[in-house]
C-alpha cells in the first residue's frame, strides 16, 4: 500500500465521563489486545507511536469526587470539569506531540473526547473538513440537552454554540474552531428536537440513514466529501467514529447508546475505505465502544473487531 511507512500516532482516550455507562474507558485496551498496533504495523505498514495524555489522572477518583459534588448541586451538565480537564489534555497531546504529515488515531472512550481529539486536529490544520458518522448528532448545546451527558454535546463546543454559557472550565476551547459548513453527518437517525433545529439553523449537512437508503452509501460520501472540502480537492478530512452508527444487529451490540436500523457492515467499512482513497484523510477517532456491555464474548468480539476495522480501512485497508 502507498502509505509510505508514516507514522501514526495512536492517542489513548480512556475516558467514560461523559456519559453515564462504566466500560466504554475499556474501549483502547481491548482494540490494542485484539492487535490493533499490529495490524497497523505489519498488515498496514505504518509506524505507530502511542500517546497516553489522560495517564496522570486518576478518572475514576475524580469522577465519584463529581458525581458526589453533583448529587446535592444537580447541574444542567454532568461532570462539566472533568470532561473539560481530560479533554483539555487530549487537545494538548495533539495540539504538541503530532506532527503535521503524521495520522492523528484517537482511541475512546466517550465520543465527548472529540472536543480534544478535533480541536487538536485543527490546530494543525484549520481548514479540515469533519465527517461525523453516528447515530446521533452530538450537537446538543448547554441549554438543549436533556440529559446532561457531554457526549451528546460535543459539536457544540467545537462550533462555539452558546459559548456565553459555557461553564468556565471549558474557556480553554479556541473560539474559532469549526465552521458548521465544514462538518458533514453520516448515520443519524436518532436526533433531539433541539438538535433538528440546530441543524436546520445553521444548515447543516447531515445524511440520515434515509438518505443512505435513497442514495446509497455510495452517493452520501461523495456529497459528503465534496461539501467539507468545498471545491478543495486536497483538503484535509478528518473522521470521527460513533461505532453506535453501525446496526446493533450487524455488529455493535457494546455500546451506551445503541439505535435499530442502522448502517450494515459492509457500508460501515465501505465509508472509511472511500474516504481513505481520497489521500486526504488525516485523522480518525473511534469512539463509543464499551466491552462491558456485551452479554458474551462474542457481542464484545464483534464490536472491537469491527472498531479496529474502521482504523485499518481508513488507514488503507483494501480487499484487493
Ligand atoms: B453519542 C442524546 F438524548 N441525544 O444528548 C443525548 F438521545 O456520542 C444521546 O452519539 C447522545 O453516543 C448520544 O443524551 C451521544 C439523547
Ligand atoms: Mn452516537
Ligand atoms: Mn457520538
Ligand atoms: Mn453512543
Amino acid at each position: 500500500n502507498n502509505s509510505e511507512n508514516r507514522t501514526c500516532k495512536i492517542v489513548l482516550a480512556p475516558f467514560n465521563g461523559g456519559q453515564p455507562h462504566g466500560g466504554v474507558d475499556l474501549g483502547p485496551e481491548y482494540m490494542l489486545k485484539h492487535g490493533l498496533k499490529e495490524q497497523i504495523e505489519e498488515t498496514l505498514n505504518w509506524k505507530t507511536e502511542i500517546i497516553d495524555p489522560l495517564k496522570n489522572l486518576d478518572l475514576e477518583k475524580l469522577k465519584s469526587e463529581a458525581d458526589l459534588k453533583e448529587k446535592e448541586l444537580k447541574p444542567k451538565i454532568k461532570r462539566a470539569d472533568l470532561v473539560s480537564l481530560a479533554n483539555e489534555k487530549i487537545y494538548n497531546a495533539c495540539k504538541n506531540e503530532i506532527k503535521k504529515d503524521e495520522f492523528q488515531l484517537t482511541l475512546g472512550g466517550d465520543h465527548s473526547i472529540a472536543i480534544g481529539s478535533i480541536a487538536g486536529l485543527l490546530s494543525r490544520h484549520p481548514d479540515a473538513g469533519i465527517i461525523w458518522i453516528d447515530a446521533h448528532a452530538d450537537i446538543n448545546t448547554v441549554n438543549t440537552t436533556e440529559s446532561g451527558n457531554l457526549h451528546g454535546c460535543p459539536v457544540s463546543f467545537l462550533a462555539n454554540m452558546d459559548r456565553q454559557d459555557w461553564p468556565e472550565s471549558f474557556k480553554w476551547i479556541p473560539e474559532n474552531l469549526l465552521k458548521t459548513n465544514k462538518i458533514a453527518y453520516i448515520g443519524l437517525r436518532d436526533v433531539d428536537e433541539g438538535e433538528k433545529k440546530i441543524l436546520k439553523d445553521n444548515n447543516i449537512k447531515a445524511f440520515s440513514m434515509y438518505h443512505v437508503d435513497r442514495f446509497g452509501i455510495n452517493s452520501v460520501v461523495e456529497q459528503a466529501l465534496e461539501h467539507v472540502s468545498q471545491g478543495n480537492k486536497d483538503c484535509p478530512i478528518m473522521i470521527s467514529y460513533d461505532v453506535d452508527a453501525i446496526d446493533p444487529e450487524a455488529s455493535v451490540k457494546c455500546t451506551g447508546t445503541k439505535v435499530d436500523y442502522g448502517l450494515n457492515n459492509r457500508e460501515a467499512l465501505f465509508l472509511c475505505e472511500r474516504i481513505c482513497e481520497t489521500g486526504n484523510v488525516v485523522a480518525l477517532d473511534v469512539v463509543e465502544v464499551n466491552p462491558s456491555l456485551g452479554a458474551d464474548e462474542h457481542e464484545i468480539l464483534k464490536t472491537v473487531a469491527i472498531g479496529c476495522s474502521i482504523v485499518r480501512c481508513s488507514l488503507g485497508e483494501t480487499l484487493l
